[in-house]
């Protein structure tokens, strides 16, 4: 016998829905200050009734209409505005549920006066993110989509807008599914091997299943170690510039930055503080910080900008390692490891080819020599550090820790002498990749053992 656990049953969207009424809510789509348009955005049962009310009427699903808009249209009392109406009949629209913009006049007299009869005809304000919730609670876009249209709002650059549309059109949680689809048919499979334990099994049955789970975790760890591609494009890289005081580090910042945001200035230790300042580099946010020059020192103050640096050379994605053409690091030194190495002034003094095991980067931040090369440098890093293979990228924390639990759950499956034991610890994997996407039930798992080998006797 299949015993149907319930167990994670509570953690699908069911349990979020116990009320089959949705509240009309409303929102600005558009942001506030002054503008043209102003996009109001209402979901929910009541906008039926409210554009009979406030329009006479819904118009034709899904075309745009110019309309008067009223508090109450029957009896033509008080003009609000005249708005382009857009109707968009659930279910199929943003969120599932009936829903409508009205393309208003930006002013903030209208928004508030259409707010106002909104909310007289009982519709409230949306709470954050709530119309992409109810679309998800509705089955229009799963977890890992919806994750997507945050970032693709959140997007600044090139790199994190292609990521979040990988997101949002589907192509993550294809990945997902897929990874679903086999493990349901592995899970499937060892529920026969549980079930029918006498009969003649030929025992590549069960080579097969454990070659299948094999593959599976595999591929989930090469989508674990891909260099935490998609969380870094997401987050933006951080690129620190270390180095003695005195070799330009401040002068390169304010150069790459393009302002002057870090004080420059011959005296030897100028800059006692970690000073961070966003740039893009080939499509990739990159912070940048400018650190105190590392030396021996008694003053407190900058012995503490010294410890911040060091704390930067350990938690950058990348560090530039900068010393000055007239003050090459002596024989002891040795650079730091991935460093860029760059030698700065070479107005002043020329700079070697090497040091150590890494080529140097010979630029004058003062006449300009060799900074666009350094550039380059700098945005195939950035570019190194965030591409890899053609598959989309894990994205977030979240992701990553579904994943690490399906993945340790597979391995402790292929731990398992006990094929009740291996099944118990696939369920794991099954639940931990139903969270990922927010949908896998339990009924998922069994309706796929009955499909898969008509067990139903
Ligand atoms: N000749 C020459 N001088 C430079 C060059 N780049 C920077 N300088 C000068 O070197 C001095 C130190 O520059 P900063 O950018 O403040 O150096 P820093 O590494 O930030 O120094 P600290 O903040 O003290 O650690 C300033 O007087 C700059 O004008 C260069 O390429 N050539
Ligand atoms: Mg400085």
């Amino acid at each position: 016998m299949i015993k149907a656990t319930p167990a994670g049953s509570g953690e699908t969207r069911d349990n979020e829905t116990p009320d089959r009424r949705a509240p009309t809510i409303f929102a600005l789509a558009t942001g506030a200050g002054r503008a043209a348009i102003a996009v109001m955005r209402v979901s929910g049962d009541g906008c039926g009734a409210i554009l009979t009310r406030m329009l006479g009427g819904p118009p034709t699903p899904r075309r745009a209409v110019l309309r008067k808009l009223w508090r109450d249209a029957a009896t033509q009392n008080d003009h609000l505005d005249d708005a382009l109406v857009l109707w968009f009949p659930g279910p199929s629209s943003y969120t599932g549920e009936d829903s409508f913009e009205l393309h208003l006049h930006a002013g903030p007299a209208i928004i508030s006066a259409v707010a106002d009869a909104l909310v007289a005809e009982g519709a409230r304000p949306a709470e954050p993110g709530e119309f992409t919730r109810r679309a998800f609670l509705n089955g229009r876009v799963d977890l890992v989509e919806a994750e997507g249209v945050a970032d693709l709002i959140e997007a600044e650059t090139e790199a994190q807008r292609r990521q979040a549309l990988t997101q949002t059109d589907g192509r993550l949680s294809a990945l997902y599914h897929e990874w679903a689809d086999r493990l349901r048919s592995v899970l499937a499979r060892q529920e026969a091997l549980i079930d029918f334990p006498d009969e003649d099994l030929p025992p590549e049955v069960e080579d097969a299943l454990i070659t299948d789970i094999t593959a599976l975790r595999e591929e989930i760890a090469a989508h674990l170690a891909d260099g935490a591609r998609g969380e870094r494009i997401r987050r933006g890289l951080s690129f620190s510039i270390v180095g003695p005081p005195n070799a330009g580090k401040s002068s390169l910042l304010n150069w790459l930055a393009e302002r002057d945001a870090a004080i420059v200035s011959p005296i030897a230790g100028t800059t006692r503080d970690a000073i961070e300042v966003a740039i893009v580099l080939a499509g990739v946010k990159v912070t940048l910080v400018d650190t105190a020059g590392i030396r021996e020192t008694s003053d407190p103050i900058e012995a503490e900008g010294v410890r911040r640096a060091m704390f930067h050379v350990e938690h950058s994605d990348c560090v530039v390692q900068i010393f000055a053409a007239d003050a090459p690091p002596d024989t002891e030194t040795t650079p730091l490891p991935d460093a860029i190495v760059v030698c700065n002034k070479i107005d002043l003094a020329p700079a070697p080819a090497r040091f150590g095991e890494i080529s140097v980067s010979g630029v004058s931040v003062r006449t300009g020599q060799g900074l666009d090369d350094l550039r380059e440098t700098l945005e195939l890093k950035a570019l190194a550090l965030t591409s890899g293979s053609g598959a989309p990228p894990l994205t977030r924390a979240r992701h990553r820790a579904a994943a690490d639990e399906v993945y340790a759950a597979l391995s402790a499956a292929l731990a398992q002498p006990w094929a009740e034991m291996r099944g118990e610890e696939l369920r794991l994997a099954m639940r931990a990749l139903g969270r990922l996407t927010g949908e896998v039930g339990v009924e998922d798992i069994l309706d796929t053992v009955f499909g898969q080998f008509c067990i139903g006797k």
